[in-house]
């Protein structure tokens, strides 16, 4: 048999036809219609489409308008923590080319940005005075923002905690810092509340802790390793600083301001879609989360969490379940991945966690298991749990190779097939009432990935690192026909 294909059929190659792939201008796009003959794969009117990036990982400019230090500098300097020895020094330069990357978020046709402010911009010593500059960028972005009808969210605090806070109180060791995220919360509400009327406290309590202060091979700054003991202690003030922010922004913020918290919730996903296992992935969802967003909800550790902890269960009082359960207007969930399968177990134990196989399925990160239904069941569980009437999905995306082709496009299949899957799933969710509000594609642009430097790509626009030019990917082409039909394409 003949090959069939020809270099003539490549699309991207020199002397490639163009297959309909030229990513079109904005007057091309056209309103998705439902599927012929099957489910209507539309959104809720009104669904808010939006992106989301986080300050150290695209500002730069580290060293402008009197920011001071964070543990994420102090971090990168030691060497070998960062994949590629890289740091966010430069970053993608979001703090000169911000007006740039609004025209990005318009070309996208969405809505709505979420981004984080650098508490080191701000109190540049953690407490204290805040620094005169400190929110002049923000306020910068957020009119820029304005100006282009798309709509702040505002994340206060994205792991750039100041360096001063480190030094001084071991960071989250200590509840002085979190009543300094209280105080810097308040600060920022006052200033920013007129304008930006939807704010997070603070993104991932769950990674920031585990990899931040745990015990995992992996770590991520301050990269300390702490006890059991220790880290429920940390765990308990991380919660503590989100409730005392929360008390904060009502009190110093514009009234009607929202609030919440974008947490990495445990997904529980059950092994077989089932009366029993969904209740085990019920009940797990409860317990697996029990440190951050069960006590957010509740106001108190769950039996669970407490006899599991045992002799290492924190330190707390009456008082500080009631701040850290301080009602939020919503919540965020950042969904990657399907935490855990969960199954009915033999017992009374109410869950069992299935292992998962070495096969399952990777994007580019070998984190980053592909596992779509984390959409529907990690927000059905967690509205069902606590009678949530608002969630956000604050962040979702993948990483993928992203390798240009010989004329510059990116053609990201993978991350394409991903986002299908997954939003497919929060479709089925709003579709049966799940009160999903808004989603944030993670991420903008490609961006500083932590540990993984800039060897990781979560964006909808490639960054040449050396260049920074941004360059839609064909994902981007995906996401804008997606918002512009609110449907599924
Ligand atoms: C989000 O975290 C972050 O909010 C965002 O800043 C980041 O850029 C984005 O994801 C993409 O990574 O021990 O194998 O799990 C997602 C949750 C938790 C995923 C920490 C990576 C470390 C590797 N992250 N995890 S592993």
């Amino acid at each position: 048999m003949s090959h069939r294909f020809t270099r003539r059929h490549l699309v991207g190659g020199a002397g490639a036809i163009a297959a309909g792939l030229a990513m079109p201008p904005a007057e091309a796009q056209q309103a998705a219609s439902a599927q012929p003959g099957g489910t209507p794969r539309a959104f809720p009117q009104n669904f808010v489409w939006g992106t989301a990036t986080a300050s150290y990982q695209i500002e730069g400019a580290v060293d402008v308008e009197g920011r001071g230090r964070s543990i994420w500098d102090t971090y990168t300097r030691l060497p070998g923590k960062i994949r590629d020895n890289s740091n966010g020094d430069r970053a993608v330069e979001h703090f000169t080319r911000y007006k740039e990357d609004i025209a990005l978020m318009k070309e996208l046709g969405t809505t709505a940005y979420r981004f984080s402010i650098a508490w080191p911009r701000v109190f540049p010593d953690g407490t204290g005075t805040p620094n005169p500059k400190g929110l002049d960028f923000y306020n910068r972005l957020i009119d820029e923002l304005l100006a282009n009808g798309i709509t702040p969210y505002a994340t206060l605090y994205h792991w750039d905690l100041p360096q001063a806070l480190q030094d001084r109180f071991g960071g989250w060791a200590s509840r002085e810092t979190s009543k300094a995220l209280g105080d810097y919360a308040g600060y920022v509400a006052k200033h920013i509340t007129d304008r930006v009327k939807n704010v997070f406290t603070i993104n991932e309590c769950a990674t920031l802790v585990d990899f931040g202060y745990g015990v995992a091979p992996i770590e991520m700054a301050p990269g300390i390793k702490s006890t059991q003991k220790e880290l429920n202690q940390i765990r308990h003030h991380v919660a503590l600083g989100h409730g005392l922010a929360v008390q904060a922004i009502r009190a110093q913020g514009r009234a009607g301001t929202e609030i919440g918290v974008a947490e990495n919730l445990a997904s529980c996903i059950p092994v077989i879609e089932t009366p029993e296992h969904i209740r085990a992935s019920e009940i797990a969802t409860r317990e697996m989360n029990g440190g951050y967003l069960t006590v957010i909800m509740e106001g108190r550790y769950t039996d669970g969490f407490l006899s599991y902890a045992g002799a290492n269960a924190p330190v707390f009082t009456e008082d500080d379940l009631k701040i850290i359960g301080s009602p939020v207007d919503f919540l965020g969930l950042n969904i990657y991945m399907p935490q855990h399968y969960v199954a009915a177990p033999a017992d009374a134990s109410g869950f069992a966690l299935v292992p998962t196989p070495a096969t399952f399925p990777r994007m580019e990160s070998d984190w980053l298991r592909v596992g779509p239904e984390a959409m529907y069941w990690a927000p059905r569980n967690v509205a069902k749990l606590w009678n949530v009437k608002k969630i956000f999905i604050t962040e979702n995306g993948a990483s993928a190779s992203d390798k240009p082709a010989p004329d510059g496009r990116i053609f990201d299949l993978d991350r394409i097939m991903y986002l299908r899957a997954y939003l497919t799933q929060l479709q089925r969710a709003t579709s049966e009432g799940v009160p999903v509000q808004g989603y944030f594609h993670w991420s903008l642009m490609d961006n500083f990935e932590w540990i993984d430097g800039y060897e990781k790509r979560f964006g909808l626009y490639h960054v040449d690192f050396n260049t920074q030019k941004r360059t839609p990917k064909l994902s981007a082409e995906f996401y804008r026909k997606l918002i512009a039909g609110n449907a599924l394409v």
